[in-house]
């Protein structure tokens, strides 16, 4: 093949793409001395802001945050006009930095790369070129966009309209004049929503189609902010190293104003604010929870719509703008310039695609279910394939021939974001995995760029030449990508995030929601723990340290984080009654758990005097009785009581639909063992006399507990089988005390760090039972007789230190007959799964604690057939 002499055979590394993260890349592999090919389809450098030439397209991330930072002569070398920029600038921007680095030399335009298949034996990429070029490299990096390959428009007759036909993605270079025109506008996505205005302004008559109304806010464009400029000016690298560590990428004080519990003037206050400041970071930021609590994303969406039905006159027209089918912030937000101005001008009309849907593109227009238009142009503002779109498309073949659609075909599966395991020495650029597109992209291209650049340097270094991850680190940050998204309302909207604007794509949420500070640090913890998770090789040699960078669920190391920088004094080195004051301060700041359909308060006659419990009736209870579950709380049997387990007792009663006798048992060190032990016997026995009393079902009794209330339920199913009753259904025992052995592995690897230590466990087994005691199955159930005992549930939590013996358990409990259904709380630790409205990722494993506490018991059919 004749190859022109600008595309050498051989080079250290192709990249394709020539946008904001292509030209980085291009430059920082130059500088670790390495030899770079770079392709574009387009015919000049500026990738998205090539093709998105539409009228108002500007950048929506304010242009103090939006610019390169790795060099600061050029920072010092360019001035942005506006707070947000328009196309032309960014575009004249990166000209300018190609230039300025002198980067075209290695660029080739108007080629695209139509393949690349990597070659096992010569450990090198081939990647062929649309002219039929053929260039071989070791490293081939994909910096080909999130938001690049348009969305094919999925609307019967698309090709049939006479007139001309526009993208918003690929718009005429020369522009295009709608002046007197009768123009038709599909989708109000941001492209939609930027360009509408300024259509309006030519066009005779401005039809809009829109399916989805899109959450809006006005930009209030204008000079770039002074704040952010004076800081800029005082302390450029603290500025850029506060965005590098922040939740988006632009410097930020986080808030903890939570929406559902603010007052409305504090509500208002901060909503204004963010409304006036015109900025995306503030208008995600309003709440802290807004992104997770439906209760508080439903205040800002509401003002949002209060502000739409301000402006536009028409009540129609402007209940028709308002979004209600999502959740804010679970589709892309807008910021716009004089959107829902625009639907006050008589010659702009508004289609509710909803109501009377396209039946076709025609000839000379649209038509809908109920009318025909005719029109002289069609704008469609459709989006885009995102994140993958442009991947797939490339044609990427990766060892034993398995091509990345192939691999894909399921969603996309990354490590990182970064790297595919298969496709060894293949780079993406804000893949499918990292924050991109919930980011600002200028941050985020440079972390990925800076990453890949060092770690070929390091590898280089080494005297490595291959890395790929492994499949065990890639299915563990896939995890932990759809963990982050599982505990906001994403999912819940049918976005692009989730794949589903393009019909046919899996639904999975595709970018990683845990923050550009939480990613850098995941990235950072990678490279220091010599790439952990990557499998590396070089001539004689190969490295590998396998594992997951990121197993606990994000809501529990959030909530970690922030008790560390409460400073509380370890429990262990508090006196028992300071211990229990301190527990009880904790707890009152807590949500309060479900509502249930009755909360009442009593005693029970114990061994030694009157015990107290709370008994939760479920909602409809009155209708007949249910099954009883008598609960025993947590706390060492040192600390709780009725109130510290409130909130969860609340919970099993919604989710098992049965009555919840949380009984509180008499506290060591005044009362030691077996005291506590024989309280949750003697709760269960009364508990069994006074079935229909408690408004349960005679027989149907069932025991529970949480840690050393647990360890007591147990104990208590031992004491029943051995006194001949009374019978017990079923016992769930979450995250159970069930040996005195402090030596298995989960001690070690979990003593520390997480709420429950092993320092703390010993305190809890010095306050309630002799060390000459704890062998005793009283104290340490595991080694009593377990034959013949209830079914059980077990919840076992990866960062509990208690993990191993609640797994012993089990395992003892199988081996002795006894039906076991093992629960692996994933991420979670010793307290998380029991902190009820706190944390989110908790609630499936509750569920399945509820559906495990309905299985003990024959379902209301069988019982009818029984009787
Ligand atoms: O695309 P979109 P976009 N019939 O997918 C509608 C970035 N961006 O190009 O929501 C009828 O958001 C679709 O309706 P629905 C930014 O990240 C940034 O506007 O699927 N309608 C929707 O209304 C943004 O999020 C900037 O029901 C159809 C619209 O088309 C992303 O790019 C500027 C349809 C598509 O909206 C994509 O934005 C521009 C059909 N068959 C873009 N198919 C800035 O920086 C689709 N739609 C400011």
């Amino acid at each position: 093949m004749n190859k022109p002499a600008s595309v050498p055979e051989q080079v250290d590394a192709v990249v394709v793409g020539a946008g904001f993260s292509g030209l980085y890349m291009l430059y920082r592999l130059r500088q670790i001395g390495l030899s770079v090919k770079a392709f574009d389809s387009a015919g000049d450098v500026g990738g998205t802001w090539y093709w998105n030439r539409y009228p108002g397209a500007r950048c929506d991330i304010a242009t103090p945050d939006y610019t390169y930072s790795f060099d600061p002569e050029l920072e010092k070398e360019w001035t942005w006009s506006e707070k947000y920029a328009t196309q032309p600038e960014i575009l004249d921007y990166l000209r300018f930095v190609a230039d300025r680095y002198g980067l075209r030399s290695d660029i080739e335009f108007s080629t695209a790369v139509t393949s690349a298949r990597w070659d096992e034996h010569e450990k090198r990429w081939t990647v062929t070129t649309g002219h039929g070029e053929e260039i071989r490299c070791r490293y081939y990096i994909m910096a080909t966009g999130c938001l690049s390959v348009p969305k094919s428009p999925d609307i019967e007759g698309a090709g049939r309209f006479a007139g001309p036909v526009y993208f918003t993605s690929r718009w005429p270079h020369e522009g295009v004049d709608f002046t007197g025109q009768r123009v038709a506008v599909i989708g109000t996505g941001s492209s939609g929503i930027q360009s509408i205005p300024l259509i309006a302004r030519q066009a005779s008559q401005l039809t809009v189609f829109q399916r989805t109304p899109n959450f809006s806010i006005p930009a209030h464009n204008g000079p770039a902010p002074a704040d952010r400029l004076q800081q800029l000016d005082e302390d450029r690298d603290g500025y850029r190293h506060d965005a590098r560590w922040s939740r988006i990428g632009v410097p930020s004080e986080p808030t903890d104003v939570l929406g559902v519990t603010a007052s409305e003037a504090v509500r208002r206050e901060r909503f204004e604010a963010a409304w006036q400041q015109g900025e995306l970071v503030g208008i995600v930021s309003v709440f802290a929870d807004q992104l997770l609590n439906p209760a508080s994303n439903d205040i800002v969406a509401e003002m949002i719509r209060a502000k739409i039905r301000s402006i536009v006159k028409d009540p129609g027209t402007a209940e028709t703008l308002c979004p209600k089918d999502h959740y804010f912030g679970t589709k892309r937000p807008c910021l716009d310039t004089g959107y829902f101005d625009t639907y006050n001008l008589p010659h702009v009309r508004l289609v509710d695609l909803r109501k009377q849907p396209i039946v076709s593109i025609t000839e000379d227009g649209i038509e809908t279910a109920d009318e025909s238009f005719g029109f002289d142009a069609i704008v469609y503002a459709t989006g885009f394939d995102a994140m993958t779109g442009a991947l797939v498309a490339a044609d990427v073949t990766g060892r034993d021939s398995l091509s990345l659609k192939e691999k894909w075909a399921a969603g996309p599966s990354t490590y990182l974001g970064l790297m595919t395991a298969g496709f060894p020495n293949f780079f993406m650029l804000t893949g499918p995995g990292s924050p991109s597109v919930l980011s600002n992209m200028a941050v985020s291209i440079e972390q990925h760029v800076d990453w890949v650049a060092g770690c070929l340097k390091d590898m280089r270094e080494e005297g490595l030449d291959t890395i790929e991850p492994t499949e065990l680190a890639e299915s563990g940050w896939n995890q932990h990508v759809q963990d982050c998204a599982a505990i906001t309302l994403m999912p819940t909207a049918n976005s692009w995030y989730m794949g589903a604007n393009v019909p046919g794509k899996p639904r999975v949420f595709l970018p990683y929601i845990g923050g550009v500070d939480g990613y850098r640090q995941a990235c950072d913890d990678v490279a220091g723990q010599g790439y952990l998770g990557f499998r590396m090789t070089g001539p004689g040699r190969e490295q590998c340290r396998d594992g997951v960078i990121r197993r606990m669920q994000p809501d529990v190391a959030m909530v970690l984080e922030l008790i560390a920088t409460m400073d509380l004094p370890p429990m262990e080195t508090l006196s028992a009654d300071d211990a229990r004051a301190l527990m009880a301060a904790t707890a009152a700041t807590r949500p309060p758990g479900p509502e249930v359909g009755e909360v009442t308060d009593g005693v029970i006659p114990g061994p030694a005097g009157d015990l107290p419990y709370r008994l939760y009736r479920p909602a409809g209870s009155s209708e007949g009785p249910r099954p009883l579950v008598v609960y025993f709380h947590g706390g060492g049997w040192v600390l709780g009581n009725l109130d510290s387990d409130d909130p969860l007792c609340r919970d099993l009663c919604e989710r098992s639909g049965a009555v919840i006798v949380s009984v509180n048992y008499r506290h060591a060190p005044e009362v030691r063992f077996p005291a506590a032990a024989l309280d949750a016997f003697a709760a269960v026995q009364w508990a069994d006399a006074n079935a229909i009393e408690l408004g349960g079902i005679p027989g149907q009794l069932s025991v529970a507990g949480w840690s050393a209330g647990a360890n007591i339920a147990a104990v208590a199913c031992q004491l029943a089988r051995d006194a001949g009753g009374p019978h017990i259904s079923g016992q769930m025992l979450i995250c159970p005390v069930a040996d005195s052995d402090m030596t298995r592995p989960s001690y070690q690897e979990n003593g520390d760090g997480y709420i429950l230590t092993t320092a703390l466990m010993r305190w809890f087994w010095d306050h309630y039972a002799d060390p000459a005691d704890r062998r005793d199955p009283r104290a340490a159930p595991l080694r009593g007789d377990l034959q013949g005992l209830p079914p059980a549930c077990i919840v076992a939590a990866d960062f509990d230190p208690l993990r191993d013996e609640g797994v012993a358990y089990a395992r003892a409990l199988e081996d002795a007959g006894v039906p076991v259904r093992l629960t692996r709380a994933r991420g979670h630790t010793h307290t998380s799964v029991t902190m009820v409205g706190v944390v989110i990722s908790g609630a499936p494993v509750r569920a399945e604690i509820g559906e495990a506490l309905r299985d003990f018991f024959p379902s209301v059919e069988s019982r009818e057939r029984v009787s």
